[in-house]
């Protein structure tokens, strides 16, 4: 590594520690002062290679506030910062019998990456002993949080999880969504009464619109009046998908969490066969022969979401297609709208520049996440695309080198938008150069 890869590891550090409140790390300085769920397994995956305290910590924070149910929330409200919407007042997660008693919470979930998390984070510790403590404190919650998931997310057996919120897809701007809130007609009196925050801290213009806003508060104004009772929200709730990220987190979890559990003494089987399941069901349910990649299926419509984003290809971080299909996805990655053969687009946009409604600037609707990029590294390389790979790491050392650690960035300019200081940008970095 040369000197300009280590001064930018000792930056991407020094945006970690600023981040860092003490029990956890904030996603960014100022618009996510709270701790959200997937952001801190990606932090921990950073820190695992130079701070197996800070790992731990970062992990067993979010953890520690699991709903009885398994319910593993979106956000963990930290009570100093008070002036955020949605807050732990329009939520009244309290309200079910499962919340956690001592923290206060969100009501949805984040793409279930925590097991690969604690995986790697375990993995790379250096006092095994501590190691071994920490094990033995995440897994019964990650198995938990694994069990809730198949329990009360995939009611007919399916192998697949179903996202109830666009807030649960990490992702939730994305142009996947658009045809879902769009049929929600809501009358005046259905939208509940909210100040949003987020606008006043990043550019208006890139943030969801207040229509979005709308129907995010409505679904969060359901479950709370259902008391956050599963059966009752998949009744009445109109956005119910199958998501191909979460499952292709799930499903690469699923494996991981195998691995932690052969490490505690427990049977790795149960969390292999569902893995397994998972994986079949994607690649049954979920592919699209006719485009070559996987799409997202709406539970409530009954269809498939045919939206093309990055996400979409996550299947690959998991392992689930075969090389057939692998090599047809990276066909699409390099000569559809994702810029992965190289050329002026910066990879990968997370949403097919060529797709209706593209921006390079609005959340989730085009725009270059580190996440989706190391994810999909990760994902070619273990089907040896190595080349394809080094061009995903080039992009991320390249847009954090010249723009900083921002949350996003234009695929067109590389210039970056939204949070500065981004935890995961910085962390994943680290894990890329490492
Ligand atoms: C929001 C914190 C979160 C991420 C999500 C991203 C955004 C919007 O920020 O969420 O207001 O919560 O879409 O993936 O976890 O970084």
């Amino acid at each position: 590594m040369g000197p300009r890869e280590r001064a930018l590891i000792e930056q991407a550090k020094l945006v970690l520690e600023f981040n860092w409140t003490g029990g956890y790390t904030k996603p960014g300085p100022r618009l996510y002062p709270h701790q959200w769920s997937w952001d801190s397994a990606l932090i921990s995956i950073g820190y695992s290679h130079y701070d197996q305290g800070r790992a731990e910590s970062e992990l067993l924070h979010l953890l520690d506030a699991r709903w009885r149910n398994g319910l593993l929330p979106q956000i963990v409200f930290n009570p100093s910062f008070g002036n955020y919407f949605p807050g732990p007042g329009f939520w009244h997660a309290q309200e079910s019998p499962d919340a956690p008693e001592g923290h206060k919470t969100s009501g949805v979930v984040q793409p279930p990456v925590h097991a690969t998390a604690a995986r790697l984070v375990y993995e790379r510790a250096p006092d095994r002993r501590r190691a071994r403590g920490f094990l033995e404190r995440a897994y019964p919650h990650l198995a938990a949080w694994h069990d809730y998931l198949y329990r009360e997310r995939d009611p007919e057996g399916e192998g697949l999880a179903y996202i109830r919120h666009p807030w649960e897809s990490g992702m939730d701007n994305a142009p996947l969504w658009d045809a879902i809130l769009q049929r929600m007609h809501l009358r005046e009196d259905e939208i509940p009464a909210y100040r949003r925050v987020d606008v006043h801290t990043v550019s208006e213009q890139d943030r969801p619109t207040s229509a979005a806003y709308d129907r995010f508060a409505y679904l969060v104004k359901l479950f709370a009046e259902l008391g956050y009772d599963e059966a009752g929200i998949r009744r009445r709730c109109p956005f119910l998908v199958q998501d191909v990220l979460f499952n292709s987190l799930l499903c690469r979890a699923g494996e991981d969490l195998a691995e932690l559990a052969s490490e505690v003494g427990e049977d790795p089987s149960p969390h292999r066969e569902r893995a397994r399941r998972t994986a079949r069901a994607l690649d049954g349910k979920l592919w699209d022969e006719e485009h070559g990649t996987y799409l997202d299926y709406d539970l409530v419509a009954k269809r498939p979401i045919h939206v093309y984003c990055a996400a979409n290809f996550l299947p690959l971080f998991a392992g689930v297609p075969d090389a057939g299909k692998a090599r047809r996805m990276v066909d699409f990655l390099e000569r559809g709208g994702f810029g992965l053969s190289g050329g002026h687009i910066k990879p990968v946009p997370s949403y097919d520049v060529r797709g209706f409604g593209f921006s390079p600037t609005q959340y989730w609707r085009g725009p270059v996440w580190i996440n989706m990029d190391w994810f999909l590294m990760r994902g070619l390389r273990r089907y040896g695309y190595g080349e394809q790979a080094g061009r995903l790491r080039d992009a991320i050392v390249e847009l954090c080198e010249k723009s900083g650690f921002y949350e996003y960035f234009d695929p067109a300019t590389g210039q970056g938008h939204g949070s500065v200081l981004f935890s995961w940008s910085a962390a994943l970095l680290i894990d890329a150069l490492l």
